[in-house]
């Protein structure tokens, strides 16, 4: 703990550790993987919880007192000057794509953690209390649902959505179940927005603009809103040999078909980025004209407008195509969370304290999905990103600079000492 009690001067001597701590740790964090040689980390595997404990750990080291909620997201919190005081949420998700990157997500987590542990160091109390969030289920990997542990904070989480199977059929609320949580306690974990100062997010860019722009960090200014399906084509099975072209029923031929037309529509409309991710054959075989088929779709956009309209000439486009070809399609939505602005209060305060580091304030959209779109419902949010190279994410060649951590660090920390509540409380009027 150091000796110093002057507000501001600890981070001197502390400005180059904060970087090199924040990649070590994140190094230590990438070992709690489900894959001996890549990182997947899917909510509520063995996976989540040693990251989980983990967090924990740093939590404590941090000075926090740590609890997991019934949605099984790990929460630090550092208290305020002054009891009463409203709750600053920081933090980010330790859930992971398979064989991901090792920053997407727990960069946030760290680096939230080693802001707080600066604070510590010097025993400084602001005046709000600081909650660091490790949320277990923002990438909506294992389950057709996602962002479980902020849509539980914002009081998003209705019934049936516990309901929800993995790809074994295990409930969500079995898995918390089996994973220590009370799945019971999820729809009571809704936080009092008058008692909530808002959510900041670090989060690397996960796109190429920082990198363009020659910057560390950016400003962000709004999430895209996104809808996820599952579409399924019933066609009608045969031999592969003995059906002639024109009488079959080929549900993956007209997949395909509705495949290239998502890319079309995609392609045709500004604001709007649209992604197949998965096909799969239930029971295919080489010789067995397919029967059945089901895939994926992912639908972005920065406009809710767009999205909508869009999903609408893919739905209109689908039906053609099966009625053609004398197949059937379902589509079937998992996820449909709208676009999310973030506020401008927080946006300035970031931007003022990019200012004071002697950087270009950038602000941009954020295309990638993160939990400020179920915490907008709940406080105001915004979002720090962080150059990441080649703009590459959910991959093993995600990575970014030990110098740039050390940028969004003592930044996260020079604005946490800058900020306050009434004037947030004003400029997000
Ligand atoms: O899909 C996304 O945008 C986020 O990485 N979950
Ligand atoms: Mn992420
Ligand atoms: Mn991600």
């Amino acid at each position: 703990m150091g000796t110093d009690r002057t507000r501001g001067t600890a981070m001197q001597h502390t400005d180059t550790a904060l970087g090199a701590g924040v990649m070590a740790r994140l190094d230590e964090l990438a070992r709690a993987s489900a894959d001996p040689d890549g990182l997947t980390r899917l909510y509520l595997t063995p996976a989540h919880a040693a990251a989980a404990r983990q967090v924990t750990a740093w939590m404590e080291e941090a000075g926090m007192s740590v609890r997991r909620d019934a949605a099984a997201t790990v929460i630090g919190r550092y208290e305020a000057a002054i009891p009463g005081a409203p709750t600053l949420l920081l933090g980010s998700h330790i859930d992971t794509v398979r064989n991901a990157g090792r920053y997407d997500g727990n960069l946030g987590v760290v680096v939230a953690i080693a802001a707080v542990e600066a604070l510590h160091r010097t025993a400084e109390r602001l005046p709000f209390a600081i909650e660091v969030l490790a949320f277990g289920d923002e990438e909506g990997v294992r389950f057709p649902v996602t962002l479980t542990g902020s849509r539980a904070l914002a009081g998003l989480v209705g019934p049936g959505f516990l309901e929800a199977r993995d790809a074994d059929g295990v409930s969500l609320a079995q898995a918390l179940t089996e994973f220590g949580c009370d799945p019971a306690g999820v729809s009571a974990l809704a936080r009092d927005p008058a008692a909530t100062l808002g959510y900041l997010e670090v989060h690397i860019e996960q796109g190429p603009v920082l990198e363009d722009a020659g910057l560390p960090v950016g400003i962000v200014t709004a999430i895209a809103g996104a809808s996820r399906l599952v579409v399924t084509v019933e066609g009608r099975a045969g031999h592969a040999g003995t059906v002639p072209m024109t009488l079959r029923r080929d549900a993956l031929a007209a997949s395909a078909e509705m495949v290239l037309a998502v890319e079309a529509e995609a392609l045709g409309t500004p604001d709007l980025v649209a992604t197949v991710g998965q096909i799969e054959v239930p029971r295919g075989a080489v010789n067995v004209i397919p029967a059945r088929t089901r895939f994926s779709l992912d639908l972005r956009s920065p406009s809710d407008a767009v999205r909508h309209a869009a999903l609408a000439r893919l739905r209109a486009t689908w039906e053609a195509i099966a009625a053609r070809r004398g197949v059937t399609v379902e589509a079937q939505a998992s996820y449909d969370e709208p676009a999310a602005a973030c506020a401008p209060g927080l946006m300035d305060a970031l931007a003022e304290g990019v200012a004071r580091l002697g950087l270009a304030p950038l602000r941009l959209p954020s295309g990638a999905g993160h939990d400020g779109l179920a915490l907008a419902g709940l406080c105001p949010i915004a979002m720090l990103f962080v150059r990441c190279a080649g703009g590459l994410s959910h991959s093993p060649a995600e990575s970014v600079t030990q110098a740039d951590v050390d940028v969004a660090t003592r930044l996260l920390v020079d604005v946490l000492r800058h900020l306050r509540p009434d004037s947030l409380a004003r400029s997000s009027l």
